[in-house]
Parts: C-alpha cells; sequence; structure tokens
C-alpha cells in the first residue's frame, strides 16, 4: 500500500535535545580550549622594567613577522580573517585538514567539495558561490598550487562582470600535492613518488595571474599575511603563499 503525507509534525523530543545540548557543550569546551592554547604569548616580557628584556622582546617580535609563513599559520589566519558577511571555500588540500585542526567554532559559512569533486572546479565552485550569493564580504578561496592549477581555465570565468563582490584566491604554494606526504604511498620509492604522487610544479603564478587580469601578491613573511587578507581594494585578487612546512 502506498500512503501520501501532506504534512510532517516534529515532536520536541526533550531527551533527545538534553543529550545534544550536552553534545555541543562538549564542543563548545573543546573549542574554547583549542583557542587558549592558539592565544598569543602573553605581554609578560614586552611590560617588564627591564629594558634589556623588553628589547629582546620586540626584537622577536620582529624577527618573527619577518619569518616565512607556515601552513598552519596560513590556515589560522584566513580562518581569523573571516566574518559572518564572507564566506569561505577549501580545497583538497593538505591546508583542509590543517584548518581541521585548528578552526574553533565560528559562525561563517564553509564550503568545500567531496566525493567525486576534485581538485579541478575549485575555482569554478567559487564563482558560482559568488555569483549566488547576496552577502557583501570577500569569498576567500583556500586552495593548493594544485588545485590552482588544474582550476586556471576557470580564472577567465570568475572575471565576469556579473561577480560584484570581491573574490580573493589563497594559494599556499608547497611546489606539488604535498597532501600525500601525510598518508601511506609517501614510503614507496622516492623518484615514483614524485612522479605520481607529489607532481612538482614551478609555474609563474604572477604571470597567470596577469594573464588572466588578476590582481597578484606574494606573501613572503608573516607580518605580510593578514595586511593582504584584509586589504579591501581589488575585486579578483589572487594571494600566493610560499609555505615554508
Ligand atoms: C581531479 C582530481 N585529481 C586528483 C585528485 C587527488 N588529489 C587530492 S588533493 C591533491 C593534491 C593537491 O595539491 P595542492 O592543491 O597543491 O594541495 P596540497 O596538498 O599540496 O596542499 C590531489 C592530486 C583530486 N582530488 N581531483
Ligand atoms: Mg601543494
Amino acid at each position: 500500500m502506498t500512503r501520501f503525507a501532506d504534512a510532517v509534525t516534529v515532536v520536541p523530543d526533550e531527551a533527545g535535545l538534553a543529550a545534544g545540548r550536552s553534545w555541543i557543550g562538549r564542543w563548545v569546551t573543546a573549542s574554547r580550549r583549542i583557542l587558549d592554547e592558539s592565544a598569543d604569548e602573553p605581554l609578560g616580557a614586552a611590560l617588564t622594567d627591564d629594558a634589556l628584556e623588553r628589547a629582546r622582546w620586540a626584537r622577536d617580535q620582529l624577527a618573527q613577522l619577518r619569518e616565512p609563513v607556515t601552513r598552519r599559520l596560513l590556515a589560522r589566519s584566513v580562518w581569523d580573517a573571516t566574518w559572518p558577511h564572507d564566506r569561505l571555500v577549501v580545497a583538497a588540500s593538505r591546508l583542509i585538514r590543517e584548518l581541521d585542526r585548528i578552526a574553533a567554532g565560528k559562525r561563517i559559512r564553509v564550503h568545500a567539495n567531496r566525493g567525486l569533486g576534485g581538485i579541478d572546479g575549485t575555482i569554478a565552485t567559487a564563482s558560482g558561490i559568488a555569483l549566488a550569493t547576496a552577502d557583501r564580504g570577500v569569498i576567500r578561496v583556500l586552495l593548493g598550487d594544485l588545485a590552482l592549477l588544474h582550476d586556471a581555465g576557470s580564472l577567465l570565468g570568475s572575471g565576469g562582470a556579473e561577480i560584484e563582490g570581491r573574490l580573493q584566491l589563497i594559494v599556499g604554494d608547497d611546489g606539488g600535492g604535498s597532501i600525500f606526504d601525510t598518508l601511506e604511498v609517501a614510503s614507496a620509492d622516492p623518484a615514483l613518488y614524485a612522479r605520481v604522487m607529489r607532481t612538482p610544479q614551478s609555474v609563474d603564478t604572477a604571470a597567470l595571474a596577469a594573464a588572466y587580469g588578476w590582481e597578484f601578491r606574494r606573501v613572503e613573511t608573516r607580518g605580510d599575511l593578514m595586511p593582504a587578507l584584509t586589504d579591501a581594494g581589488a575585486t579578483r585578487t589572487l594571494i600566493e603563499v610560499p609555505l615554508a612546512h
């Protein structure tokens, strides 16, 4: 027998709601712990009366700003720079694993292609989101170098005047596909591994961006990262970040 229902009524399940609340509570606590662990170094040394100690602290801070960007810092900075009126698109990359590890709870919309959706199409996906959304923030795409190169053709489509919002491609460049470095296959013969899995590349990304009319910025140091991510200037920017590790 076949029956058709015109309406469904959801009956509140008090026990279920309580269990859900307790589950969320545990996640919020874990998230806060991660935030606390990642909090900036206490300002003790900066506030000390000892001039030498203060100078040492200032020198250390400056030296840190001049250091190259790590994968973790990139993931954290993109997360920190993104707010509820923005959107984030994350490609299949080692970067999404890093983000998964460090991102603490925050009410922002994050998109990712899963399943058969591969690294090709990441930029096209972001362009579609940019076209469909009425949000007026920045659409940030966090992707690896290979994901950029596999979808370079989408730099063309996403440039149309149709897209009013700002689109920012943030490319963590580690010269190939490093996601496999952390998987079992990394123990294969090094030459074969490089040829089949890592597929090194050294494409001139600045020239690629110029060819498609995108603004281009290369971020070499920690100090340059946040200003690049929060720059309200161009509508279509490709930010290349060479990764230290
Ligand atoms: C079309 C397609 N081919 C292959 C893959 C398998 N794959 C997943 S991640 C990845 C490498 C990504 O390299 P990159 O974009 O540089 O990111 P990284 O891991 O280096 O951060 C590949 C080849 C895929 N997902 N889709
Ligand atoms: Mg890579």
